[in-house]
C-alpha cells in the first residue's frame, strides 16, 4: 500500500468512521483513523487464516490467561504489515506529527508484569509462526493502576482507565455470549449431576485481530466482558427506586472490572475466584462450540484442542471441561477427566509459596458447588491410581490449584532451565515421581519485533546492514554479527547508535521530571515490579554506599552513572512501597549533592508500563538482574537488555542462567550466592547480622538510612526496611551485599575500556537471538500442544 493509498484510506475512515473532516480532526480522531486504516490490512490475513484452519481442521491453541499485557498497538500492527514508511508520509501528509499519533493510543496495562507481558509476546509469535491459536482472557475495564508519586516520594494509585475513549482495535460480538452461573445447588440425576446456580452473569466477547510478522497470519484475542443478564430492571425503576434499577448491571460488572494489581500473592478473594471461573467457563464454552461445528465426537477432543493454562489462574478449566463433558454430554466421568488431560498444559511461573493459590473449601463450594465434588473426585481417583502418594488436591480445608493443574494436565512446564528443576525438585517433587514425564521445560523468551525492531529502529537497521533481510523472525541469524564485531568500524556504528538512544532518554528525563543527566554517563538501569525478592533496596543501599564513597574519595575515578529505576508495587505490599519511598529520598538527597551531581544521578520515572520499557530499554548500559537466586522464576526484561546491547549484573536466577552460558561467562557480570547457597545460608539464624558486621558499607549505608539522611531527620521512617535487612532478611540482601559491590567496581573498571565495553555489548546482541518468542513457542507446539505450523 503506497503512501496516498494510506492517505485515502485515512481520510475515508475520517470522515466515516469518526465522522469528521480534516480541518476538525483531533489527534484522537487522527489516531483512530489510522488505526482503522491499519485494521483493514489486518483483517486481510485473519479472514484467510481463520478460512484456512477450518479446511485444513487443524488443531488450535486455546491459550488461557488472566493477564495479556499488550501495550498499545498501533506502532507494532503498522510495522507488521510492512507500512511504517507510508503510514509515516500519509500522516505527515495530513498535518499531523507520526509520533504524537503513535503516543496518543493508551497502553493497555491488561496485566501486572513478566506473565502478562509474556502472553503478548506469545500472541505475536504464535501469529508469526502460522500457528492457529486464541488468547483468551478478561476484557479488564480499567488495567493496571496508574502510579504517581507524592511531594514526599510515597506511590499513589489511581484507577487506569484505557476504555474511555473506544478502543479502536476490537469487534465486539454480541452473537458470542455465554450465561456463567455461581453458587447454588446440585441436584443428583442418574449418573451425573445438574447444577442449578443461584446467580448469572453474560460473557461477552470482544475480538482483536493479531497480526503476526509481516501480515502473514493473524490469530484472534478473545476477552471477555461481563454483562447483567437484564440490563435494567424496569419495575423497580418505575416504582422510584432507581439505585436498585441499576443493582444487576453494577454487580455484573464488577466481575471485569479491574484487574488485581499482585502478581506475586494469591489473595484468596471471592471476586478474584469470580473472574478467574468467568473467563475460563466462557472460554470453555466458546471452545466447545467451536469443535461441535467441526466435529460430532467428542472423544476426539484432544486431537483438535490444546488448552494452555498460563498459571494457575484458569485452573477451574480441569474440573469445568470435565463437568461440560460428564455432566452436560453425558461422557462416562473416568473418560471425561482423561479426555480433559489430554486437552490440557499448564505453565508454572513461581515457586513463592504465597503466590500459589489456594481456595477454602467452603468459599469454593459455595462459589462452585458442582466444581468441588468434581474436584474430590478427581483427587480421589489419583489416589485409587497412586496409592503410595501423600499429596492431594484438597488439604486441610483448602483447595490446592497448583495441584490440581498438575493432576489436570499432560504436560506441565517450568520457564527457564532452572526454574523446571526446581519445580521437580520442591513444589512438585512427588508428583514428578510419581509421572516423571509430565513436567517439560520451556525457556521464556521475548518478541523481537517489538522489542528489537520496533523500539530500537537504529540497531534494527544496523543488523540488517550487516547481515541482510530476515532476522526478525529467524533471530537465530544474529550470531552472523559475530564476524563484524571485530571491525573498528562496526563497533562505532553500534556505539553510535547507543549513544543516540541514550540523549533521546536524557532529553525525555529532561522533559518529564526536570533532572539533568549527562547521556556521557553509564545508564544503569533496574524495571520490573518491585518486590523484595527483586531486591530493589540492594540496589538503593549499594547507591548509598557508592555516593559515600564518592564523596570520601572524589578523585578515584568513578565511572559516571544514571541509576534508573522503574516500576509498581501492589497497593498492599507495604514493605515494597516503603522501598518506593526510600528509593525516591534517596534520589532527591543524591541529587541535591553538587559535589557528586557529575558521577551519579538517581532517576525513578513514575508509572513504568510497556511504552516505558520500549524507551528506556534501548539506551541502557547495565542490566540489573540481582533477585535472590532460586527466586525469579525466569525473567524476560533480563533477556530485552542483552538483546539490546546492554551487559548484566546478575544472580544465577532463572533464564540470568541461559543468557550468561550464551554471551559467556567473561562477559557477565556475576555475583551473589546460587539457589542452592540461599538455602544453606538461611540455616545461620544470624546470617544478616553477621553479613552487616563484617561489610563496613553496608554497615554505614543501613546506618545513615537509620539516620534519617533521607527522611529529614525522622530516623523511624524506614525502620520496616532496616529492622528486617537487620534480623530476617529472607531475601538475604545483606549476605550479598560486599559481592555485589565488588561486581559493581569490576563493572566501572570495564566502563573505561569503551571499545571494550561495546565490543561485550554486540556480543550480547549477536548471541542472545535465542531469547526470541519464536523459539519458545516452537519449543510448546513441539512437545506440549502437538500443534504443526500453517505457515
Ligand atoms: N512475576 C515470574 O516471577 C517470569 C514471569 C513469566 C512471573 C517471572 O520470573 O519471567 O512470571 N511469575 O514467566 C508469575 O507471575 C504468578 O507468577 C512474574 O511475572
Amino acid at each position: 500500500m503506497s503512501a496516498t493509498e494510506l492517505r485515502d484510506a485515512i481520510l475515508k475512515h475520517l470522515e466515516y468512521s469518526q465522522g469528521k473532516d480534516l480541518a476538525h480532526a483531533s489527534l484522537y480522531d487522527m489516531r483512530m483513523a489510522l488505526t482503522l486504516a491499519i485494521r483493514d490490512k489486518v483483517i486481510e490475513p485473519w479472514f484467510r487464516a481463520t478460512r484456512a484452519t477450518y479446511a485444513a481442521q487443524s488443531k488450535r491453541v486455546y491459550y488461557l490467561s488472566m493477564e495479556f499485557l499488550i501495550g498499545r498497538l498501533l506502532e507494532d500492527a503498522i510495522m507488521n504489515v510492512g507500512l511504517t514508511e507510508s503510514a509515516r508520509e500519509a500522516v505527515l501528509g495530513l498535518g499531523f506529527d507520526f509520533e504524537a499519533v503513535l503516543n496518543d493510543e493508551p497502553d493497555a496495562a491488561l496485566g501486572n508484569g513478566g506473565l502478562g507481558r509474556l502472553a503478548a509476546c506469545f500472541l505475536d509469535s504464535m501469529s508469526t509462526l502460522g500457528c492457529p491459536a486464541y488468547g483468551y482472557g478478561i476484557r479488564y475495564e480499567h488495567g493496571l493502576f496508574r502510579q504517581s508519586f507524592g511531594p514526599d516520594g510515597r506511590q499513589i494509585e489511581t484507577a487506569e482507565d484505557w476504555l474511555r475513549q473506544s478502543h479502536g482495535w476490537e469487534f465486539e460480538r454480541p452473537e458470542a455470549a455465554f450465561r456463567i452461573g455461581f453458587g447454588g445447588t446440585v441436584a443428583e440425576s442418574g449418573r451425573s449431576a445438574v447444577w442449578t446456580p443461584e446467580s448469572a452473569v453474560m460473557a461477552k466477547a470482544y475480538d482483536t485481530p493479531i497480526v503476526g510478522w509481516q501480515g502473514k497470519w493473524a490469530n484472534t484475542l478473545r476477552l471477555w466482558g461481563a454483562e447483567p443478564l437484564r440490563a435494567f430492571d424496569l419495575n423497580a425503576f418505575n416504582k422510584g427506586d432507581f439505585t436498585g434499577a441499576a443493582a444487576p448491571e453494577a454487580l455484573a460488572r464488577t466481575i471485569s472490572r479491574v484487574l488485581y494489581p499482585d502478581d506475586t500473592t494469591a489473595q484468596g478473594k471471592e471476586l478474584r475466584l469470580k473472574q478467574e471461573f468467568f473467563f475460563t467457563a466462557a472460554s470453555l464454552r466458546d471452545i466447545l462450540r467451536r469443535f461441535a461445528s467441526e466435529h460430532s465426537d467428542l472423544s476426539a477432543l484432544s486431537s483438535r484442542v490444546a488448552i494452555q493454562m498460563n498459571d494457575t489462574h484458569p485452573a477451574i478449566a480441569g474440573p469445568e471441561l470435565v463437568r461440560l463433558l460428564h455432566d452436560e454430554r453425558g461422557m462416562e466421568f473416568d473418560k471425561a477427566v482423561e479426555t480433559a488431560r489430554a486437552c490440557l498444559g499448564y505453565t508454572n511461573h513461581t515457586l513463592m509459596p504465597e503466590a500459589l493459590e489456594r481456595w477454602p473449601e467452603t468459599l469454593m463450594a459455595q462459589v462452585l458447588p458442582r466444581h468441588m465434588q468434581i474436584i474430590e473426585r478427581i483427587d480421589a481417583g489419583h489416589a485409587r491410581q497412586y496409592p503410595s502418594r501423600t499429596v492431594s488436591i484438597v488439604e486441610n480445608g483448602e483447595v490446592k490449584m497448583g495441584e490440581l493443574s498438575f493432576i489436570m494436565a499432560n504436560k506441565v512446564n517450568g520457564v527457564s532451565a532452572l526454574h523446571t528443576e526446581l519445580v521437580k525438585d520442591t513444589v512438585f517433587a512427588e508428583l514428578h515421581a510419581l509421572h516423571p514425564d509430565r513436567i517439560v521445560n520451556e525457556t521464556n523468551g521475548v518478541t523481537p519485533r517489538r522489542w528489537v525492531k520496533g523500539a530500537n529502529p537504529g540497531l534494527a537497521g544496523l543488523i540488517t546492514e550487516t547481515i541482510g533481510e530476515g532476522w526478525e523472525d529467524h533471530l537465530e541469524r544474529l550470531v552472523e554479527l559475530e564476524p563484524a564485531i571485530g571491525d573498528q568500524g562496526f563497533r562505532d556504528r553500534f556505539a553510535a547508535i547507543k549513544a543516540e538512544n541514550k540523549v533521546a532518554l536524557a532529553n525525555w528525563i529532561g522533559t518529564e521530571m526536570g533532572i539533568p543527566v549527562n547521556p556521557d554517563a553509564m545508564f544503569d538501569v533496574q524495571i520490573k515490579r518491585f518486590h523484595e525478592y527483586k531486591r530493589q533496596h540492594l540496589n538503593i543501599l549499594e547507591t548509598i554506599a557508592l555516593w559515600q564513597e564518592i564523596r570520601a574519595n572524589p578523585d578515584a575515578g568513578w565511572a559516571p552513572r544514571v541509576k534508573i529505576f522503574g516500576g509498581k508495587a501492589a497497593p498492599g505490599y507495604v514493605m515494597a512501597k516503603e522501598i518506593i519511598h526510600l528509593i525516591n529520598n534517596v534520589a532527591r538527597i543524591i541529587n541535591a549533592d553538587k559535589t557528586t551531581r557529575e558521577l551519579l544521578t538517581v532517576v525513578y520515572p513514575p508509572n513504568y508500563n510497556v511504552t516505558m520499557a520500549e524507551r528506556l530499554i534501548p539506551a541502557s548500559d547495565l542490566s540489573e538482574q540481582i533477585s535472590t537466586a532460586g527466586k525469579e522464576a525466569s525473567g524476560t526484561g533480563n533477556m530485552k537488555f542483552s538483546l539490546n546491547g546492554a551487559l548484566t549484573i546478575g544472580t544465577l536466577d532463572g533464564a540470568n542462567v541461559e543468557i550468561r552460558d550464551l554471551v559467556g561467562a567473561e562477559n557477565f557480570f556475576l555475583f551473589g550466592m546460587t539457589a542452592d547457597e540461599v538455602v544453606e545460608c538461611r540455616k545461620t539464624p544470624d546470617h544478616a547480622a553477621r553479613a552487616i558486621a563484617q561489610s563496613k558499607r553496608l554497615k554505614a549505608a543501613i546506618e545513615m538510612i537509620e539516620s534519617g539522611a533521607f527522611s529529614h531527620g525522622d530516623k523511624a521512617m524506614y525502620r520496616g526496611v532496616t529492622q528486617n535487612l537487620r534480623t530476617h532478611d529472607y531475601f538475604t540482601v545483606c549476605a550479598d551485599f560486599d559481592s555485589y559491590w565488588d561486581a559493581q567496581r569490576r563493572v566501572d573498571r570495564a566502563w573505561f575500556q569503551r571499545d571494550d565495553w561495546t565490543r561485550i555489548a554486540a556480543l550480547n546482541t549477536a548471541r542472545t537471538g535465542w531469547f526470541s518468542s519464536d523459539r519458545t513457542i516452537k519449543g510448546y507446539m513441539a512437545d506440549i500442544w502437538k500443534v504443526a505450523p500453517m505457515i
